[in-house]
């Protein structure tokens, strides 16, 4: 024979629910969050990409200042690879994928990668 069981607020069961009282609610007691994992954004040297459209993308694109822009610009230049900045996958995604098209459409080699850090 099948007995039917309701669910009680504390969670034990006792016969004699039906199928609509069958419910209960289910709290999380301990908040559990997940931090994202993050990604560098990098652009990467190369002979023909003028200084000046480097400063450009990464004043546009990763909102820093002229200064700051050049400073990263020039990292790059000397030594081969330089972080423009570290987000979450998707805005990452959409950096490289923003300046990649940027530089296709004025026709330099200027490459942009992400990495995960
Ligand atoms: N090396 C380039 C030049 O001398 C400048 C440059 C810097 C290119 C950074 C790309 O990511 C780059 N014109």
């Amino acid at each position: 024979m099948l007995t039917k069981f309701r669910e009680t607020a504390s969670g034990s069961r006792e016969p004699g629910g039906d199928d609509r009282s069958n419910t209960a609610i289910i709290t999380r007691t301990k908040p559990r969050t997940k931090r994202p994992s993050l990604y560098r954004v990098l652009l990467l040297n190369d002979d023909y990409t003028p200084m000046e459209f480097v400063v450009l993308v990464v004043e546009r694109f990763f909102n820093k200042s002229h200064e700051d822009a050049y400073r990263i610009m020039m990292h790059v230049h000397q030594n081969g690879v330089g972080e423009c900045g570290v987000f979450t996958y998707e805005v990452a995604e959409t950096k490289v994928t923003q300046v990649m098209d940027f530089a296709r459409k004025h026709q330099h080699p200027l490459q942009c990668v992400m990495e995960k850090k």
